[in-house]
């Protein structure tokens, strides 16, 4: 009877913040989740936008990866940081380095990653949390006039973007860096994408910004980073964020194409080693139906839009 009951206790789902954020109890990620917790836990990340959860320690790269693929097809690791693994990014500091300023991952290829699914493996006693921001409540709260404003625009984003902008001490910052500049850079990609995007799963307008933004279209430099500026600073203020604590065996997956993140350089040098896998997402499409444009570099290596297409 008790055996009966705890096969079909199903996924709980616990609201964690007002505008992101939830916690999912009674569901054990791998090979073996069943169709309806994955059915669960994708409607908890669309809804939610990031979700988290707890005490997933049978988990190895292998049974993250086997889950990451019931939430659609694979991205390999990263399109220039080699990683040693096909599948697999370690994000592993030993220095205190960190992904420490806002962003969206891999935004500087056209074809947009839709979930990243992230273990903690090794984290330290304190800090080194993660936060992430609400990029479809972001451009909701906006005002009529900069929404209109923002659907026109559209930026270019690079993965040559300028690594000292968002750092304390800009004549160190390559030891914050979590991997080395040459890497991430040896190959240039640039594309350019609607500052509002329509949600392919959702239907909801969501902000496209973070790190690799280098220019608005027709905007002046200077313009660029002022109009910049104020548009993150809505993406970021607190009410439209949540902040993770992680234990080891937690995991947390986000929906990309909805949110930023940022993780917080405040654990010494104690170890931490976050691994993420990465599932594939389309070619982002603005409010009146235009696709991203490549304008540098092929990443057809890294995420095969024909597998998306079904
Ligand atoms: O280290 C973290 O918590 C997040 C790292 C990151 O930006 C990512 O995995 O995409
Ligand atoms: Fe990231």
């Amino acid at each position: 009877m008790n055996l009966a009951l705890a096969h079909t206790r199903s996924a709980s789902v616990q609201q964690l913040g007002g505008r992101i954020g939830a916690r999912i109890d009674d569901v054990r990620l791998g090979a073996d989740t069943s169709d309806a917790d994955v059915a669960a836990v994708r409607d908890a990340i669309l809804r939610h936008k990031v979700v988290f959860l707890r005490g997933q320690h049978h988990l190895d790269d292998e049974g993250q990866i086997a889950f990451a693929e019931k939430l659609g097809p694979l991205t390999s690791a990263h399109p220039t940081v080699n990683t040693g693994s096909a599948k697999v990014l370690s994000v592993n500091a030993t220095k205190g380095m960190a992904a420490n300023s806002w962003h969206t991952d891999v935004t500087f290829v056209d074809r947009v990653p839709a979930f990243s699914v992230l273990r903690g493996v090794t984290i330290p006693e304190y800090g080194g949390n993660t936060v992430w921001a609400n990029t479809v409540t972001a451009y909701d709260a906006l005002p009529r006039p900069l929404q209109a404003l923002v659907e026109e625009l559209w930026a270019v984003h690079t993965n040559e973007y300028d690594y000292a902008a968002d750092t304390e001490n800009p004549t160190s910052y390559e030891d914050s860096e979590v991997f080395d500049r040459a890497e991430f850079t040896r190959t240039r990609f640039e594309t350019r994408h609607p500052v509002v995007r329509v949600h392919p799963e959702t239907g909801e307008r969501s902000l496209v910004l973070g790190q690799f933004v280098k220019s608005f279209e027709g905007l002046n430099g200077r313009e660029s980073a002022e109009l910049f500026n104020l548009l993150q600073n809505r993406v970021t203020r607190l009410e439209n964020t949540i902040r993770w604590t992680w234990q080891t065996g937690d995991v947390a997956i986000w929906d990309n194409r909805a949110t930023q993140h940022y993780a917080v350089a405040d654990f010494g040098t104690q170890p931490r080693e976050v691994r993420r896998i990465t599932v594939a997402g389309d070619v982002p499409v603005s409010v009146d139906g235009r696709r991203s444009e490549v304008l540098h570099g092929d990443a057809t290596a890294y995420s095969n839009l024909d597998a998306l297409i079904s």
